[in-house]
């Protein structure tokens, strides 16, 4: 039997002389979290979870009743545990203080509780992202600006995807590791040490409706994708792919490389793109940084954005370093 989840950071986390039990705690929490929104996905129609809520997120989108139960699911798993200072969430406007009859920790959670939820209602893979970072020093009572901290400074990232199997797949900043629940033992276990993202690809990933409002860099990347190896295109022909699902973009590329693009478009001026940095651009970007992808906005890494707003969004362009650096490359006039 391969090691379960929490085993594994704790035998991390002995090579980590500075680190406290504080974060396998909080970890765990976060785990436990997932297993029950695992178990709520998994049961769908059948405990009537599906469809809208008859609300909006902060986003103006409107939300699923998975939306609303995932988040809650996710603030009572982790408020209570001690390791927390606050948390922020897609699903809510401000950031959530920690309730005064619980003790408050060192670490500050930040999570898109169901991303691709729009998916949910016909059955498709939709996934949890989280993204850890710390609370200053001294800081007893954060408000919405100690989140704004760049990517490089998160503790840890993650995801849970909901999809034939469930997985965890997470990194301290020591590699990326894979993990599957078995549902009969009610556990999550190393099934992906060490994964790696293949520098090259032939596999891109873009929602080619909006093809009209991208930037003339992406508009020129993807047609010589589409071109393939006749003339004005690549070396070779490429493949397509788009869930409309970031978690299952990310975990795809992970498994077998690709290049993911949400990429600034002029199909909502002024927006800044579509996806968030704090809880889904961040966090993915530090997993595929991680495992030798490249992640940027077209022109900077994301990781060194300083953000601006909890709901910041940002054009990504993420997966095998060659194809994002060749993207990127395209940004610059190369
Ligand atoms: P579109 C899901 O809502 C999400 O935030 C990402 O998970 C996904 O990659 C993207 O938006 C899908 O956007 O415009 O194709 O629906």
């Amino acid at each position: 039997m391969s090691k379960n989840l929490i085993q594994f950071i704790i035998e991390e986390q002995r090579a980590i002389p500075s680190a406290s039990g504080d974060f396998t705690g909080l970890l765990s929490d976060i785990v436990s979290a997932c297993k029950q929104i695992a178990h709520d996905v998994n049961k769908g129609a059948l405990i009537g979870v599906l469809g809208s809520a008859g609300s909006e997120n902060v986003q103006g989108e409107t939300q699923k009743k998975l939306d609303v139960i995932t988040n809650e699911v996710f603030l009572k798993a982790n408020e209570w545990g001690g390791h927390l200072a606050a948390m922020a969430s897609e699903e809510m406007d401000d950031i959530y203080h920690i309730p005064a009859r619980y003790p408050k920790g060192k670490y500050l959670l930040t999570f898109d509780p169901l991303d691709g939820s729009s998916n949910i209602d016909v059955n498709i893979s939709v996934g949890t992202i989280f993204s850890i970072l710390r609370c200053k020093d001294g800081v007893t009572n954060p408000t919405a600006e100690d989140f704004l901290q760049p990517g490089t400074k998160q503790v840890c990232a993650g995801y849970a995807l909901y999809g034939p199997a469930t997985m965890m797949v997470l990194t301290t900043g020591h590699g990326v590791n894979g993990f599957t629940l078995d549902r009969d033992v009610g556990d999550f276990f190393l099934t992906h040490p060490n994964m790696v993202i293949p520098e090259d690809t032939a596999e891109f990933a873009i929602n080619v409706s909006n093809q009209r409002f991208w930037e003339a860099p992406v508009q020129r990347y993807v047609d010589e994708c589409l071109k393939g190896k006749t003339p004005g295109g690549r070396e070779k022909n490429f493949n397509m792919r788009w869930v409309a699902s970031m978690v299952a973009e990310v975990h795809r590329i992970l498994t077998r490389g690709g290049i993911f693009m949400y990429p600034l478009d002029t199909k909502e001026p002024g927006k800044g793109g579509k996806l968030r940095l704090l809880y889904e651009a961040n966090p993915m970007s530090f997993i595929v940084e991680q495992a030798g992808g490249m992640s940027t906005t077209g022109r900077e890494r994301i990781m060194d954005l300083k953000p601006t707003g909890l709901h910041q969004r940002v054009p990504v362009i993420l997966g095998s370093k060659n194809e994002v650096e060749r993207v990127t490359g395209y940004h610059k006039g190369l």
